[in-house]
């Protein structure tokens, strides 16, 4: 059985977002034509206490793209953005959210969540493993921003944990902070087992 994730398709990750992604947008017609494709589709949303400990604001002296240690984990340092129950947290207008189950990740003050599945320090899970445990998949595929955080992260993690993973490439967008750090996530997923297709190619499966 087959699942579809979809990682952060959220305003504030989004062109003109709080922490824009290039080109983020040209994900959801994509995301919205593979939707129906699956029996099953979850969606992780970034969805952060204000004051979280990733915001540089959190902290004297930083600034976005800086890098601290965060209760002895390395945390980079990013612009307030997801804060819940604001219009930057909220899924992107025109994503097809109907039917899909979302997981909230990054709600502890002191901790990020890049993976929809658990904390970077593996300290807690959001419930998604299990949740899809519990239905039967044992296939998931993955789309959505930034292929170099949120989307490794939760790709490495769902191989992790056993499922077979395939990253929709061309339905994913980066930050990239640093130049490479796209083909080095890709790279990564590669290394752990995730096997790469296109929309294109799903749609013709279909
Ligand atoms: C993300 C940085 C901070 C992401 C979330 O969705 O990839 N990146 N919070
Ligand atoms: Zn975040």
């Amino acid at each position: 059985m087959r699942a579809l994730i979809l990682v952060d398709l959220q305003n504030d990750f989004m062109p003109g977002g709080a922490l824009a992604v290039a080109e983020g947008d040209v994900v959801v017609p994509l995301a919205n034509r593979l939707i129906p494709q699956f029996d099953e589709v979850v969606a992780t949303q970034d969805w952060h206490p204000a004051g979280h400990g990733s915001f540089a604001s959190s902290h004297i002296g930083m600034t976005p793209g800086d890098v601290i240690d965060l209760d002895g984990l390395s945390q980079v340092m990013w612009p307030d953005h997801c804060v819940q129950g604001t219009r930057g947290a909220e899924f992107v207008d025109g994503l097809d959210t109907e039917g899909v189950t979302v997981f909230r990740k990054g709600t502890d003050p002191g901790i990020d969540s890049y993976s929809g599945f658990f904390d970077n320090g593996h300290r807690k899970a959001t419930g998604l493993g299990d949740y899809l445990k519990e239905r039967g998949v044992d296939e998931v595929f993955v789309l959505g921003v930034a292929t170099d955080y949120c989307v490794r992260f939760t790709a490495l993690d769902a191989a992790e944990l056993g499922f077979q993973v395939t990253l929709i490439e061309d339905a994913c967008r980066g930050v990239e902070l640093a130049p490479g750090d796209v083909e080095g996530a890709i790279d990564a997923m590669r290394a752990a087992g995730v096997r790469m297709t296109t929309s294109a190619s799903l749609h013709a499966r279909a």
